[in-house]
């Protein structure tokens, strides 16, 4: 590199900046920048790589650049980018760049019509290219696909599986109503199941896997989504500048006005599940500049508080309505959901208060009437019994063993409203558990050959604050990791490695340990907070002891204070813990963790939903079992389930690879050092194990031919060596023999110079002699 060459050395805004190298020493470079005015600096060696000849030529497949480093992949990335091209293929992962506006044409249907059947590198880098190589795929191989879409919050994941959906089912599909289902079940989940987050206005709660079927004749007969980890925390509280799931929103504005009434709906700041959170309110002047031009509707403009100036919560509530309608579900089922998302709302605004009594429980305050009244009625049940179920719960005494006579034991404040929480929890997931099933139903098939599976997963997730939410998240990429490991570096690997390619090991992290302290049993950290959380007192900070007690010199935990790993110390060492993930060490406060977790129903409120008047309630409670409620959390075991699918059917996987351009979620701009942290250390870390791996195959492949070469001539020379080893032994035996001659000559010179060559007195004086030497040596 330091033949005068431009080179990417490290930039703290862009990523890489182009520079030469005047200088080296032992360890680092000193580079002069290229390109802009700025003074000499000082880089390490490993971090400076060649660059391009043309560093404005971009290639659509990274494979195809000469020097293949981040820099140059980066460089790729954003040239493309500058061009509106935001596919890129490094082999044959996809890279997605997310826009942030739409452009012109990229996914119109003329475009679907263009990858239909094309071999990959024929067009342009698309989404569309893998879902199309997933189906031929298929297809010839007779085995279902998967494409895994991942990247961080906001990258654009949910979009690139909407239209890996729309692909296959315009392309492939039978032109049915099957087609339109599962493209159209999209918006009825993202209504129950997404929120506006501080990284993504449209953010998924929920990981999905959608699958495809196809039948014998490869044309589309159905689909089913499986769902898991849907983030219930968000139902009662949101982080500031958050909101809750769509639905509450949409049905507050856009709810014709006999429906609201009927459910009693008002403004979303009158309810306090949707109050908390969402604290900062756009001026007019900001909203102006956010809302886009075609959102500008009158009920837009008219919103009040908590209305989120990007979000169009009336019209995307009639859109709501179209999609649920395309799917099939009548009036009356959408009725039944709207009517349960509204009791939750009032439940939520049931308020407690100390009940001044000597019994210590609590009481519903005086203000709380109405909300009851209205839960009750949406909820079908009975007023009173709502009443006691939350401010009591329901003991047997123990006799002798036996279970004995069942009392009433009151309820503090804060365990009735954890308990109010705890049912708005159950209910609304059971509520999305119930929307995903009426979905499949909407998009059943009889039978299947194979599948193309798309999973949609939440990317890691590392704030400045992290809770339970991330903690839920980041094991779940974790898991996600260690698929990504086993099945595709180490299986690669071993593949090459049979068919003799000497291809580099990739080194990946083992995760195992990291999955084993999130879940084994006993001692990994959600049994011991299960275990907290059935504590007479749980606390956050014993939850928290306990975690550090159990696990004192693990590799993967950490406390804050000490750590070097994070910036966060200003978190005291009871108040949290430090997990370093493959991706980056994360510091979880864990505040709130045991209330987040707390999503255990006790028996007498559990009962009295299950029990409910309302048939569609009681069909949300069905086959109830309570105990089981404790254990869907944090999808310990859901995600396993969706693992193991992947396990017993699925042979190749294509990768989509999505990244947030900038953190303002704007178009047209490039943060290159934030990208760089995207590519390096989280979601595209994978793609760099490619390359090294795709780089260390394509050396291998040369060296193979060399290896080929050379071992022609080897056992040329084995041959040769064979021929030259018989005419060895062949010249050894004849050496030998000569030898043996001249010895047997050598004797007889001897024995003729002992009897020629002295007279008869020097021949007895030397017998004599021989004679006396003989004697001598003789043992005494
Ligand atoms: P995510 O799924 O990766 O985040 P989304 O797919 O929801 O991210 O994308 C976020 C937003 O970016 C979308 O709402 C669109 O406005 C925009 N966007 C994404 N991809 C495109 C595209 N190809 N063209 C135009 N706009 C796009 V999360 O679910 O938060 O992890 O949990
Ligand atoms: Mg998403």
């Amino acid at each position: 590199m330091d033949d005068g060459k431009p080179v990417w050395a490290p930039h703290p805004t862009d990523g890489f900046q182009l520079g030469r190298i005047i200088d080296i020493s032992a360890d680092s470079l000193t580079i002069e920048p290229l390109n802009q005015r700025g003074k000499n600096f000082q880089a390490p060696v490993n971090q400076v790589f060649p660059a391009e000849d043309d560093v404005n030529k971009h290639v659509e497949d990274n494979c195809s650049l000469m020097y293949l480093n981040e820099a140059t992949l980066l460089n790729n990335v954003r040239v493309r980018y500058s061009k509106d091209k935001i596919y890129t293929f490094v082999a044959n992962i996809l890279i997605a760049v997310n826009p942030y506006f739409e452009i012109p044409k990229l996914y119109s249907p003329e475009t679907i019509k263009q990858y239909h059947g094309r071999s990959l590198g024929t067009l342009p880098p698309h989404v569309y290219a893998i879902a199309d190589k997933a189906y031929r795929d298929m297809k010839v191989l007779k085995m279902s696909q998967s494409i895994i879409v991942s990247g961080e919050s906001g990258a654009g994941k949910t979009e690139n599986t909407k239209f890996v959906l729309r692909y296959l089912t315009t392309s492939y599909g039978t032109g049915q109503d099957i087609d339109e289902r599962i493209v159209e079940a999209n918006p009825l989940l993202e209504a129950f199941g997404n929120a506006k987050t501080v990284r993504n206005n449209n953010s998924s709660r929920f990981g999905k896997f959608v699958e495809i079927h196809f039948n014998e004749k490869n044309a589309v007969v159905g689909g089913f989504v499986s769902h898991y980890l849907l983030e219930k925390s968000r139902i009662c509280t949101q982080g500031q500048e958050e909101r809750n799931y769509h639905i509450f929103y949409r049905l507050c504005a856009g709810a014709p006005e006999d429906i609201k009434e009927k459910f009693h709906l008002s403004s979303p700041d009158c309810f306090r599940y949707l109050s908390r959170g969402c604290t900062r309110y756009f001026s007019t002047k900001d909203s102006d500049k956010l809302i886009p031009q075609n959102r500008k509707s009158p009920e837009h403009l008219k919103a009040g508080p908590l209305k989120d100036p990007l979000l169009d919560d009336h019209a995307d509530f009639n859109r709501m309505c179209v999609a649920m309608k395309k799917i099939g579900l009548d009036d009356t089922e959408k009725l039944n959901m709207f009517r349960v998302v509204a009791g939750v709302l009032h439940l939520g605004n049931i308020d407690f208060e100390e009940a001044g009594s000597t019994s210590g429980g609590c009481v519903l305050k005086k203000t709380c009437s109405q909300p009851l009244e209205f839960c009750a009625e949406l909820l079908g049940l009975d007023e009173e019994d709502l009443r006691v179920s939350l401010t009591t719960r329901v003991m047997h005494t123990t006799a002798g063993g036996a279970k004995g006579t069942a009392i009433k034991v009151p309820l503090k404040v804060e365990q009735a409203s954890s308990a109010r929480d705890a049912l708005a929890k159950a209910i609304y997931s059971r509520l999305f558990d119930h929307v995903v099933t009426r979905i499949n139903q909407c998009f059943p098939f009889d039978s299947s050959a194979h599948f193309i599976g798309v999973l949609d997963i939440a990317g890691f997730e590392y704030f400045e604050h992290n809770s339970f939410e991330q903690f839920c998240i980041n094991y779940c990429n974790e898991k996600l990791q260690q698929f990504f490991n086993e099945r595709i570096l180490k299986e690669e690997q071993e593949l090459y490695q049979r068919e003799g390619l000497g291809v580099n090991e990739v080194h990946y992290v083992d995760n195992q340990d990291c999955i084993d302290l999130v879940e084994a049993k006993l001692v990994g950290v959600l049994d011991i907070l299960d275990e907290e959380n059935r504590l007479p007192q749980p606390s956050d900070q014993h939850f928290t002891e306990t975690v550090h007690g159990k696990h004192k010199d693990h590799f993967r935990l950490t406390v804050p204070r000490k750590s070097k790993l994070t910036v966060h110390r200003n978190v005291r060492d009871d108040e949290g813990f430090i997990i370093r993930h493959f991706a980056g060490a994360v510091c979880y406060e864990t505040t709130r963790f045991v209330e987040k977790n707390n999503d255990a129903l006790h028996t007498s409120l559990a009962s009295l939903v299950s029990e409910s008047k309302d048939k569609f309630i009681g069909e949300l409670f069905e086959n109830s079992n309570h105990s089981k409620d404790t254990k869907q959390k944090a999808g310990k075991l859901s995600f396993i389930s969706v693992g193991n699918k992947f396990k017993v059917s699925l042979k190749i996987t294509y990768f989509v690879r999505c990244v947030k351009p900038n953190l303002k979620m704007v178009s047209h701009h490039f943060e290159g050092a934030q990208i760089l942290s995207q590519l390096q250390c989280s979601v595209l870390r994978n793609v760099y194990l490619f390359i090294s791996w795709i780089d260390g195959l394509v050396k291998a492949r040369n060296l193979k031919k060399r290896m080929e070469k050379l071992n022609e001539v080897v056992s040329g020379l084995k041959e040769g060596k064979q021929e030259m080893s018989k005419h060895m032994q062949e010249l050894d035996s004849s050496i030998n023999a000569h030898i043996l001659k001249i010895k047997v000559c050598m004797r007889e010179k001897e024995h003729v110079q002992r009897i020629f060559l002295k007279t008869p007195e020097e021949m007895e004086l030397q017998l004599q002699a021989e004679r006396e030497q003989e004697t001598a040596r003789q043992p005494v």
